[in-house]
């Protein structure tokens, strides 16, 4: 199965049990937060958390110790091979798809709002057992080598952008059930969604986007590079960050909710 032909490729235990059992007590300290705290102090500083729909932004940035496993060795080694040796976090986001929501994702490619950006590899790292009853995600195998789609937006909804597909390309969709501490890596132009969890448990899973130093721009917070070479290194001479106002927009409609 490779990343080149079908837009995506399993790479297996690359988490031990004692890591999985780690960062499954670390998530629920770090959930848990949300109910301790009347503000969250880093607010100026990330996206805000946002429970009900079971995302964390930068979790990297925030909690040091999501680092380890955002820099694992076969997982980069993958990446690397095709991205080239220079490349940096673009993004990273704790999922916690929790029971009892409705939290279905529909059909996407990943950062398809922003198309002239190069192409980013996503790293989804199960932290439970990803099963179809609780909604893993489902790929449809080769969608990657057309590009971007056109899509179309629903307002008011978390997962508002969204493909319109034929029922024989639907038909072609894969479940990719992963067993907790195996990872799939793949191309953010491959067609994904995963289903509403129908289990009494959450499906918690750690995702990483690293992007090649080409055209080079961070959604928000500081550009992390994974590994680079010195002479790729005034590549990033033109970093943008694209995100600002996004970000701060984001946190003006938190507040505005919580009015
Ligand atoms: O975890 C999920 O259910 C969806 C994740 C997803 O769409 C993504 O990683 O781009």
């Amino acid at each position: 199965m490779s990343l080149e032909e079908n837009g995506y490729t399993i790479v297996r235990n690359v988490l031990s049990a004692q890591d999985i059992e780690l960062l499954r007590e670390r998530i629920d300290h770090v959930l848990k937060l949300e109910k301790v705290l009347s503000k969250d102090p880093l607010q100026e500083h990330f996206p805000p958390y946002r429970f009900d729909n079971g995302v964390i932004h930068d979790v990297y940035q925030r909690f040091g110790f999501f680092r380890k496993y955002a820099e694992l060795d076969p997982i980069l080694d993958c990446v690397e091979s095709a991205l080239g040796r220079s490349f940096y976090m673009y993004d990273n986001t704790l999922l916690y798809k929790p029971r009892d929501k409705e939290n279905e994702v529909p059909w996407h490619q990943d950062y398809m709002s922003r198309p002239k950006e190069s192409q980013k590899l996503i790293t989804w790292i199960a932290i439970d057992d990803a099963t179809k009853e609780n909604g893993c995600l489902k790929v449809i195998p080769g969608s990657h080598r057309a590009g971007f789609r056109d899509w179309y937006r629903v307002r008011g909804e978390t997962h508002h952008d969204r493909l319109k597909l034929d029922s024989e390309e639907v038909g072609r969709a894969e479940y990719v059930e992963l067993p907790a501490g195996d990872a799939i890596i793949f191309s953010n132009y491959l067609v994904h969604s995963s289903e509403q969890n129908m289990s009494n448990e959450p499906r918690r899973a750690f995702r990483i986007a690293y992007k090649g130093l080409d055209n080079a721009k961070v959604p928000r917070g500081v550009p992390i590079l994974i590994r680079h070479h010195l002479e790729d290194y005034s590549r990033l001479d033109n970093l943008e960050q694209v995100g600002k106002w996004r970000a701060m927009i984001h946190r003006i409609g938190r507040r505005l909710q919580q009015i």
